[in-house]
């Protein structure tokens, strides 16, 4: 057994509902108390794959639903060898959407939800997901920048957010549900009680697999 690894945190939910903001306040906070950790975000926009990713988003380059589905997935699996590397040697990840962003955008778009979870199985598996819930999509939608880049419209949205809730219910010993409407100040706050709790277990756990 590992003395001390760290802890893999993901956040997941729909777009503007504060993911980004809210794992840079946590990775301050821990970095603060002294704890080792690294924010890292997919899609990981610099590598080639990465790349093909950025010009499918912003509409430079259109791919069949298939392929950018396996593209998300492998972009992914380009670092995992990295990250668990890190994690085994104390770091702890704080990871902006994961693998169930990946099946969630693409069951949206009418792909077998058993087929997009495939390419992601083996993929190291969250400690704890934090699942920030727009409460009010009509709220999420308004705020700034709502509609560059493909997937953000209300409609479909509204479809990625049926699959994260199905996840959430299915998951729920590591998912944890937040309201993404609430202020910045009080999200922060429950989303810090409910970390130190999983930062209490997971250096005596293995790591596991995503199934
Ligand atoms: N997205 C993200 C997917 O469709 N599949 C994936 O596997 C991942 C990780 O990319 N609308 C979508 C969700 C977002 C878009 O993500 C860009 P972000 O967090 O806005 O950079
Ligand atoms: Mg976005």
């Amino acid at each position: 057994m590992s003395l001390s690894r760290g802890a893999f945190i993901v956040f997941e939910g729909l777009d503007r509902t504060g993911k980004t903001s809210q794992t840079r306040r946590l990775y301050n906070r821990l970095t603060e108390k002294g704890i080792k950790a690294k924010l890292i975000h997919f899609p990981e926009r610099s590598s080639a794959i990465g790349q093909v990713i950025n010009a499918y988003l912003t509409n430079a380059q259109d791919l069949p639903d298939e392929v950018i589905h396996l593209m998300f997935s492998a972009n992914r699996w380009e670092h995992i060898n990295g990250i668990r590397q890190e994690m085994l040697a104390g770091t702890t990840f704080i990871c902006d959407r994961y693998a169930y962003s990946g099946a969630a955008y693409s069951v949206a778009k009418g792909l077998h939800f058993d087929w997009c979870c495939s390419p992601d199985r083996g993929l190291i598996k969250p400690d704890a997901v934090i699942y920030l819930k727009a409460s009010s999509d009509e709220a999420i939608a308004s705020r700034g920048n709502y509609g560059g880049e493909r997937y953000e419209k209300l409609e479909f949205q509204r479809k990625v957010g049926v699959v994260f809730d199905q996840f959430c219910e299915k998951e729920s010993s590591y998912w944890h549900q937040f309201d993404a409407c609430q202020s910045e100040e009080n999200l922060h706050a429950e989303i810090a009680a409910i970390v130190d709790e999983v930062l209490k277990e997971t250096p005596s756990q293995s790591l596991a697999k995503l199934t």
